[in-house]
């Protein structure tokens, strides 16, 4: 990958910052909600690795593909889908994305790009191959950006998906978010390489990527490289944004196997923190009123968006068996 520096821009850097805040404020709201028995369902939070989504959403153009895991709020609301459709799936409600028929784990908004959240480890990996490979057939200039976690590079999908992106250069992005764990398991006591992703590229003759996966803009820079390299036809990358969940892997989990000490390491490093602090100390004009009107507008999105779901429907019972097709229908075929 080339390594001409990427401008970060007083817009795109406000437009990072606006999108982190949002996606942070509407997780603390999702868990409240799931402490008050309102969400359906287990969640998966990715409060703390906000920046990731962001980076690599802010740097997409309409039209470019998101594949996501179960971890995948924060990277549906960052393609544009509504918070009050997201929050409304969340609550099962008939306002939802999908009609209150996914919840949590299957956030899809295909019109936004987000093209599913997928509950099994390292399934999406291949599908989001098969879409590059689409968007190349056609020559359509579509990127694809695939999500998955530390965990997920100790599944065979994941060798399968990267050789043949390789073999046939394949414009699709792989992002491995390493939050240290997989579930409870931390990821260096049952992988055979100290960086799970970036150490197997060369096995695909790939670039080693590693980057702070707290810093928006060095995930917006290295994210901005990749697709320009994916949209010349230069093929896939590979890379692993090193992060860290603030709570537990899902709901109720409190996270107790993680060391203190480590886990006060990494709250010292929170990505909007970080990047508040580095926007008041640029020089650029951008200024605390600017920051806290843009924390304001983005608390207040959340309130309305909980408001709207909350007051959504239940969904009508006759609907469970429509839209198992993409046309709508349900009834068997072959
Ligand atoms: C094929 C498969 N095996 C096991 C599971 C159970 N499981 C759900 S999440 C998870 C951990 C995945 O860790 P990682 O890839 O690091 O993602 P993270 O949850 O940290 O974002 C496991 C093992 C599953 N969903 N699918
Ligand atoms: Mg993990």
């Amino acid at each position: 990958m080339t390594d001409t520096a990427v401008e970060v821009d007083q817009q795109t850097r406000l437009r990072l910052y606006r999108l982190q805040v949002e996606l942070r404020r509407f997780e603390e709201r999702a868990y409240d909600l799931f402490l008050e028995n309102l969400v359906k369902g287990t969640s998966h939070l990715s409060l703390g690795q906000e920046a990731v989504a962001a980076g690599f959403a802010v740097a997409m153009r309409p039209g470019d593909l998101t594949f996501c895991t179960y971890r995948g709020h924060a990277h549906t609301l960052a393609r544009g889908a509504s918070m009050t459709g997201v929050m409304a799936e969340l609550l099962g409600r008939a306002n939802g994305i999908l009609g209150g028929k996914g919840g949590s784990m299957h956030l899809t908004s295909a019109e936004h790009g987000a093209m599913g959240s997928y509950a099994i480890v390292g399934a999406h990996l291949p599908i989001a191959a098969g879409a590059a490979w689409s968007a190349a057939e056609r020559a359509s200039g579509q990127i694809v950006a695939c999500f998955f976690g530390d965990g997920t590079t100790n599944i065979g999908a994941f060798h399968e998906a990267l050789n043949l992106a390789a073999v046939w250069r394949l414009p699709v992005v792989f992002v491995c978010e390493n939050n240290l764990y997989m579930e409870y398991t931390p990821i260096a006591s049952v992988t055979a390489v100290p960086n799970p992703a970036a150490d197997r590229a060369a096995a695909y003759g790939l670039e080693p990527l590693t980057i702070d996966g707290n810093d928006a803009d060095a995930v917006y820079e290295v994210a901005t490289r990749a697709y320009e390299r994916a949209r010349e036809g230069a093929g896939p990358s590979l890379i692993e944004a090193k992060t860290y969940r603030k709570g537990g892997h899902s709901r109720a989990d409190p996270g107790t196997y993680r060391p203190k000490n480590e886990v006060a390491e990494w709250l010292a490093r929170d990505p909007i923190d970080r990047y508040r602090a580095r926007l008041l100390e640029s020089g650029s004009g951008i200024d605390e009123a600017t920051l806290e009107r843009i924390d304001g507008e983005a608390q207040a999105a959340v309130d309305r968006a909980t408001e709207e779901a909350k007051a959504g429907p239940e969904p009508d019972p006759d609907s469970i068996s429509t839209n198992v097709w993409h046309d709508g229908g349900s009834a068997w075929r072959n």
